[in-house]
């Protein structure tokens, strides 16, 4: 496809990558500021320049000011994504959108029970007190910890949390707390800054991402196994190819079921098409691919691809890790690029304002454009790659849980007895200072080999899916141990857990097997990884994770560097107190073995095994 792309004249993500050679070394160090006017101020990494900014402003000072505003902006994503999915939830309970209902009482009655609701009454009123409690959290003002991270994360990591005065007590206002602390002249403290940087990060991953989850799954289902495909050959010729991309589930629910209506097949047919086609891309890819089998056309750095087929009638985007190119793209095709979000607006292209009041007619709106466009393909310019891969997605806790025969424990003995050594998380986007998904895949792969059960979520979910280790038959790939365990359980030896909010499924689950083995989450033989990370938000994700005592390996260097303080802080100090620290490794097979050694020591450490 990259072929194609150069051959009709389009530019793509790499063109622009080399064209940006070489990248700015400050920046790279992280050792830029332009906090103020009296700036850009730059320190000198190798000690002959200016060692402090004009305000006096050290190398540990700026380089923690820049990474704890990533935090602050990968949070706010998340957690803004939190917010409107618990907005609408809170519509559904006061009537005002007819198109949304709750289709999981099991589940809400579950987060009711764990935060404290009375779950003996109409499913209506334990709604409402649940949709208040989540709104609350984004909008207290006093400085008890968030009712969700109080409900959800064990208790001996709580108590750390206050210890280190870390724990989060209003979503939101962490993240304003950083932007305040990191202006000019207010928090200098390399320490300071980054413990709020970790409170920031743990309003989110226990906080505004949790709840993006848990109403996603209340309002459109809890995932459960469910076989699908995934590359850009899910896309078909003949019909009309409507691409989802982004990350909120509230649209693209409804597309998938405009997609599906008579009246719309109906109109497709009479353009000359035989039917409508939905693929997801990137997160909004991965929600429906979890709860309803949509396939997936491809993850980060497939979604200027997807329109170089010339095949997609509309990519209908929300927002997070869409490119601004897409348009550009388009102009070279067909392709109506439809934005949706007031926030994530595009040049060039179609606006149709998403509003969950008009949910269904806006998604029936949207199909309609696509269909209407179909006939306008440039035929010459049609190239669909044959490329799909088909495997099983759909696990939540709860459907793992299913299919280990309704407790954790048939998992708790395999990893006691050692036929699976460990659990590894591996997520992520894409990002091209590496080859597209190969960190993905043969991190994966090694550590499967090693008899690690592999989870994951985002962009690395798709990787892996595209090439092949959803399907059951990946155990063949296994160590003997793991192979056998999924053999038994007919589940394959990587595990689909969803979109990028969606590593707090990840964390439910290990806080789960922590409290089972009574025990916590940092002694457990677990590990992580964000092989090829690029996002904002995988900042805090990786925040939150190390903050909830996980070992976590990035594959690409944070900009850091700047400062061996902070190094030191990250790679290192953190681990005395919460018992999860980062790395940086760059190749997949290095990046698997720091897994394999931590992963190895925990087990001694917890099972006294050799
Ligand atoms: Fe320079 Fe300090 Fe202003 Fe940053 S805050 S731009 S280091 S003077
Ligand atoms: S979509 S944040 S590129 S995983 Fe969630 Fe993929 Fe990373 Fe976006």
């Amino acid at each position: 496809m990259k072929e194609k792309a150069k051959s009709d004249g389009v530019e793509t993500v790499w063109d622009r990558f080399e064209e940006q050679q070489p990248q700015c070394g400050f920046g790279q160090l992280g050792l830029c500021c332009r906090n103020c006017n009296m700036g850009p101020c730059r320190i000198d990494p190798f000690g002959e320049g200016p060692s402090k900014g004009v305000c006096g402003a050290t190398a540990g000072t700026i380089v923690s000011r820049n990474l704890i505003r990533m935090t602050a902006a990968g949070a706010a994503a998340h957690s803004d994504h939190g917010r409107e999915t618990a907005l609408v939830f809170k519509e559904i309970v006061e009537g005002e959108v007819p198109g949304y209902e709750i289709k999981d009482e099991a589940k809400l009655n579950s987060i009711a029970s764990r935060l404290g609701v009375n779950t003996d009454r109409e499913i209506e009123e334990v709604a409402k007190d649940v949709a208040e409690i989540a709104l609350e959290d984004f909008g207290k003002q006093d400085d008890e910890v968030i009712s969700f991270a109080n409900a959800y994360a064990p208790e001996s990591l709580q108590q750390v949390w206050q210890e280190l005065d870390v724990a989060p007590r209003n979503i939101d206002r962490e993240v304003v707390e950083i932007m305040h602390r990191t202006h000019m002249g207010v928090d200098a403290d390399p320490l300071n800054l980054n413990l709020q940087g970790i409170r920031a990060a743990l309003g989110d991953g226990w906080g505004g991402s949790l709840i993006g989850t848990e109403f996603s799954d209340v309002m459109f289902g809890t995932p459960e196994p469910v076989e699908s495909s995934a590359n850009l050959g899910v896309l078909e010729e003949n019909k009309v190819n409507v691409i989802t991309h982004g990350h909120v589930p509230i649209l693209s629910e409804k597309i998938v079921e405009a997609a599906e209506d008579e009246e719309m097949i109906e109109l497709a047919k009479s353009k000359g098409a035989d039917g409508i086609v939905v693929a997801g891309m990137c997160c909004t890819g991965n929600e429906i691919i979890m709860r309803h089998g949509i396939p997936t056309a491809g993850n980060f750095l497939q979604q200027e691809l997807a329109i170089t087929t010339g095949a997609v009638d509309a990519m209908v985007v929300d927002y997070q890790c869409i490119m601004p190119s897409l348009t550009d793209v388009a102009d070279c095709y067909h392709t109506k690029v439809i934005t949706t979000s007031e926030k994530a607006k595009l040049p060039g292209a179609e606006h149709i304002e998403f509003d969950p009041a008009k949910a269904d007619k806006i998604a029936k709106q949207i199909i309609k454009t696509a269909i209407e466009n179909y006939p306008a393909r440039k035929e010459e310019k049609i190239g669909i790659p044959e490329e799909k891969m088909d495997g099983v997605v759909g696990f939540s806790v709860e459907s793992i849980v299913d299919a280990l025969g309704g407790s954790l424990d048939p998992l708790l003995e395999a990893i006691k007895e050692g036929q699976i050594k460990g659990i590894a998380g591996i997520v992520g986007c894409n990002n091209p200072k590496v080859e597209h998904d190969e960190g993905h895949v043969e991190v994966a792969k090694k550590l499967i080999a090693n008899d690690i059960l592999v989870v994951g979520t985002g962009c690395w979910s798709i990787a892996a899916m595209k090439d092949g280790l959803f399907k059951p038959e990946a155990a063949e790939l296994a160590g003997d141990g793991l192979q056998a365990v999924c053999e038994q359980l007919e589940i394959p030896p990587c595990l689909h857990m969803g979109s990028c909010v969606d590593n707090t499924r990840i964390l439910v689950a290990v806080s789960a097997i922590a409290e089972a083995l009574g025990v916590e989450p940092s002694q457990l033989p677990v590990a992580g990884a964000a092989p090829e990370w690029m996002s904002e938000k995988a900042v805090s994700i990786g925040t939150y994770f190390v903050a909830s005592g996980i070992f976590t390996v990035l594959g690409t260097t944070p900009p850091v560097l700047g400062s061996n303080e902070v190094v030191k802080l990250l790679t290192e100090d953190i681990e005395e107190v919460t018992g999860g620290k980062f790395a940086v490794e760059s190749t997949p097979n290095e990046i698997a073995d720091l897994m394999l050694d931590h992963i190895a020591s925990k087990r001694k450490e917890l099972l006294g095994e050799r």
